[in-house]
């Protein structure tokens, strides 16, 4: 029998107040999981908790920016003794600043990474050793299109996100021998705030042109909604993937795999 079951197992969803992380962190909590949450403003903590709550879901939400170390670090041992050992981490957080490269500063650069890839490195590396003494556990990274592609005006991006492809497969790679899976997501363009300014209608209400150049590119013809990515992040997260290890499975419709709708 395949067990996609996460009942007595604590997921850890970074950033997951609301968008792709809500989705998640929900779907997670539909297979049985305890559900921690952070994100860097308490007021948005509260919204998120109320949000779960509406869902039906008792989470447990805390205040930390994902790129100090020394809040992580102090997050892990507060969830250890208020919850629980992390089972399941999903390293969501993630910013983007759309600016053609030759006019982004060095420190506009630095943000994105430091959210993108050294975020997922400090709370991985937080979470790890508990997993190794408790005999296994699950990091998925949340990827991107650009973890494959480029783009302009999404430099620093593309780099943290290919990045974090790789960081993936060094995690499973160094810590497969601890019985710790450790896989990507790569969602498509889905329907968030993080790509709302993409999918603008224009003033004389016609689609933006970004949003019917990616109907354009993707087989599905529409956009992802974040519950596309609920089935496979409660794969990763399950027994059922127990021998799936530094995969980054795309969920973009067919994106990856066309060349595009002929105009
Ligand atoms: P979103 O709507 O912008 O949400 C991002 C979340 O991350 C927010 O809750 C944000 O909190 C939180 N966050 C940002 N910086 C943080 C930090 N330093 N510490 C803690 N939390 C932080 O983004 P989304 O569309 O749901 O995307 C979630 C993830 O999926 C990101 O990694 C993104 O790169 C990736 N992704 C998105 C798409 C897409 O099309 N939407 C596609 C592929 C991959 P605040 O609200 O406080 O900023
Ligand atoms: C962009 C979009 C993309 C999506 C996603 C695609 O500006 O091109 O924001 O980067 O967020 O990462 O997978």
């Amino acid at each position: 029998m395949v067990n996609f079951d996460l009942s007595g197992k604590v997921a850890l969803v970074t950033g997951a107040s609301y968008g792709i992380g809500f989705a998640i962190a929900a779907a997670m909590a539909g297979a049985g999981a305890a559900i921690v949450f952070n994100d860097i403003r308490q007021e948005l903590v509260d919204k998120g908790l109320a949000a779960y709550r509406e869902a039906g879901i008792e989470a447990h939400g805390y205040v930390c920016n994902v790129t100090s170390e020394d809040a992580v670090n102090k997050l892990v041992s507060k969830v250890e003794a208020e919850v629980g050992v992390i089972d399941i981490l999903v390293n969501n957080a993630g910013i983007i600043k759309r600016i053609p490269m030759c006019e982004m500063t060095a420190d506009q650069f630095r943000q994105v990474v430091d959210v993108d890839l050294n975020a997922p490195f400090i709370v991985s590396k937080a979470v790890i050793p508990s997993m190794i003494r408790k005999g296994g556990g699950k990091i998925i990274n949340i990827c991107s299109m650009m973890s494959e592609l480029g783009r302009e005006t999404v430099s620093a991006y593309a780099a943290a996100k290919g990045g974090l492809k790789m960081l993936t497969k060094n995690i499973a790679s160094e810590y497969g021998q601890y019985n710790i899976q450790c896989n990507g997501i790569g969602p498509g363009y889905i329907a968030t705030p993080q790509t709302a300014p993409l999918r603008e209608p224009q003033p004389d209400g016609s689609r933006h042109p970004f949003d019917q150049f990616i109907l354009s590119k993707t087989p599905a013809n529409r956009w992802g909604a974040p519950e596309d990515l609920a089935g496979p992040a409660v794969f990763l997260a399950s027994e059922a993937s127990d021998f799936v290890n530094g995969h980054i499975l795309y969920v973009d419709g067919g994106i990856l795999a066309y060349i595009g709708r002929q105009p």
